[in-house]
């Protein structure tokens, strides 16, 4: 019987006839958070992989899933996992750079031209050498990344075209150095706001900018608050997907296998469906009211390189960890 499985088999729910016994309780109960919005491919995948889960280990680990800084900003659920109160968690990788500096490198700006570049580095040895850094720090992160997209600049009131359009604009970017810099280096006026902050901040002009993937602009609607969308291209932008080492640890080593496959499998469903978008996005965008500019992505990186900022980061990073970027994106300094 389900009840027979779902005890272990011990037996000793038999004499029972209360029907809430009739499903065992799980014996992890955990938690997975996130920023995005509830209906973004990211929390879509990972709801199928914790009913997945669930029904993989005979109920015994329950991962719920909170979307849309439910558990707070980035930087409060960063530290929920770090002390074990979370125990999954998914992030930018130029968020969580915070702790472990060298996972923002692939957020440089204009390193990676498409896709292949993006996969073939973070399923390579610069993912591997990033993960190596998470585990240094007691965090251990899958080795599928999530994907985000990569990230396009909108404006609430002129048109951005040229890297002079940036001249003083103040646009909102995610809380994170490597952000602040790149538009800095731009010419912007950056801001740092949480995501969970950023449509008000726009609706009441503490920025007039914003940049994002099509996804994040379509599920949080900042369509509503925003006017010209220039197909700036001007970074890849992913998710690691986290947990802590030692509420891992405390599940078996087969429900640990089972998990890291099931999530890792996730990944490549939801890079799919970012990719589905990225392909859709724009009409559904247009038809919200939003105007799509092309732009010479190339007058923006060459605005970056005269600013000293590709080695200003190889310094920081550091000759091993460029050279992993430059392997997977081409010599960028
Ligand atoms: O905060 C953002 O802009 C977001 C949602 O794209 C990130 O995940 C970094």
């Amino acid at each position: 019987s389900r009840r027979g499985l779902l005890l272990g088999g011990t037996g000793l729910a038999v004499g029972f006839a209360s029907p809430s016994i009739l499903r065992a309780e799980p014996q992890f109960k955990m938690k997975f958070a996130n920023i995005m919005p509830a209906d973004h491919p990211l929390n879509v995948r990972m709801r199928e992989a914790s009913e997945t889960i669930l029904k993989g280990t005979d109920g015994r680990v329950d991962i719920q899933v909170f979307p849309n800084s439910q558990l707070g900003t980035d930087a409060d659920m960063l530290s929920q996992l770090r002390s074990g109160a979370l125990e999954f968690f998914a992030s930018s990788g130029l968020i969580v750079a915070t702790l472990v500096p060298v996972a923002a490198i692939t957020g440089i700006g204009f390193a990676f031209s498409d896709y292949k570049q993006v996969w073939n580095a973070v399923d390579g040895p610069l993912g591997k050498h990033i993960v190596a850094s998470f585990a240094k720090a007691n965090i251990v992160a899958f080795d599928k990344m999530w994907d985000n997209g990569f990230r396009q600049t909108t404006s609430a009131r002129s048109p951005i075209k040229t890297p002079d359009d940036l001249k003083g604009f103040k646009i909102r970017v995610p809380p994170s150095p490597l952000w602040t810099s790149l538009f800095k280096s731009l010419g912007a006026s950056p801001t740092s706001i949480p995501w969970g902050e950023t449509y008000s901040a726009l609706q009441t002009k503490v920025a007039d900018g914003l940049e994002n993937p099509l996804a994040g602009i379509y599920f949080a609607k900042m369509y509503e608050v925003q006017k010209y969308l220039s197909e700036t291209n001007h970074m890849w932008d992913g998710f690691w997907f986290l947990t802590n080492r030692r509420s891992f640890e405390g599940l078996s080593a087969t429900d640990r296998d089972l998990i890291v496959a099931t999530v890792n499998d996730a990944a490549l469903k939801q890079r799919a469906d970012v990719a589905a978008l990225n392909n859709s996005l724009q009409g559904e965008l247009a038809a919200k009211g939003l105007e799509f500019l092309k732009v010479d992505a190339s007058a923006f990186r060459t605005k970056l390189q005269q600013s000293g900022f590709y080695g200003e980061w190889k310094s920081k990073y550091g000759e091993e960890a460029w050279s992993l970027l430059e392997a997977a994106s081409g010599k960028l300094s």
